[in-house]
């Protein structure tokens, strides 16, 4: 239906929004010739601060939780709702202000999973956060959280429209973060407590 195209093309282009990069640039900065030259949270709170990266934290997870919540009470399939869960996170990875550029997915996807299931983003949280603590490596934490997002979503609501989309997500997020693995091999990677 041409109501459904028209609200995956709207969440692809509110999805591409790169706050990062604006609240970045709003700062003087362009955050993609500094740090890790991404334009998420992280890298915004490692070049400008914390109170930057807050706000883009907050702003990107509102970029997945927003649509896929309204699909949601829209549409009766999940299959509907799991092609904008997928559309969310490509929309910030692939952005089209950014030459199909972007962000590595994690805060979209982590507002996807909590419109999906709040339940399972918050045991997904916890999984990220225990991998931070333990490592200190922000990027390690966003790979084995995510890795794990689909397996729980999968036991925990069962539908597999949805569990494809998550695994998807999570298939994005591991591939954009394909520099980050090298730098872990090689012992390279930014820390962000320093042990
Ligand atoms: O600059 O390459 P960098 O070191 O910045 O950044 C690596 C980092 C990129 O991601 C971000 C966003 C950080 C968000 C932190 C809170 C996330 C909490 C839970 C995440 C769960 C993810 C599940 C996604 C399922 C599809 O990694």
């Amino acid at each position: 239906e041409l109501n459904f195209y028209l609200y995956i093309i709207g969440t692809y282009l509110i999805a591409s929004i790169p706050f990062g990069y604006v609240i970045g640039k709003l700062f003087g900065k362009d955050v993609t010739k500094e740090g890790s030259g991404n334009i998420g949270a992280t890298n915004v709170t490692r070049t400008i601060g914390k109170k930057a990266g807050i706000l883009v934290l907050i702003l990107d997870l509102l970029k997945g939780f927003l649509p896929v919540y309204y699909a949601k009470y829209l549409f009766w399939d999940t299959k509907l709702v799991a092609i904008i869960a997928v559309t969310a996170v490509i929309g910030h990875c692939f952005s089209i202000f950014m030459k199909f550029k972007g962000g590595k997915g994690v805060a979209t996807g982590f507002g996807v999973l909590i419109a999906l299931s709040g339940k399972v983003a918050f045991i997904t949280f916890l999984i990220w956060l225990g991998t931070f603590l333990v490592s200190g490596y922000v990027s390690l934490a966003s790979i084995i959280a995510s890795s794990f997002s689909w397996i729980i979503i999968y036991y925990l609501i069962g539908d597999l429209n949805i569990t494809i989309a998550v695994f998807i997500s999570s298939l994005i997020i591991f591939i954009k973060h394909s520099k980050n693995i090298d730098r872990l091999i090689n012992g390279t990677e930014h820390r962000f407590i320093y042990k």
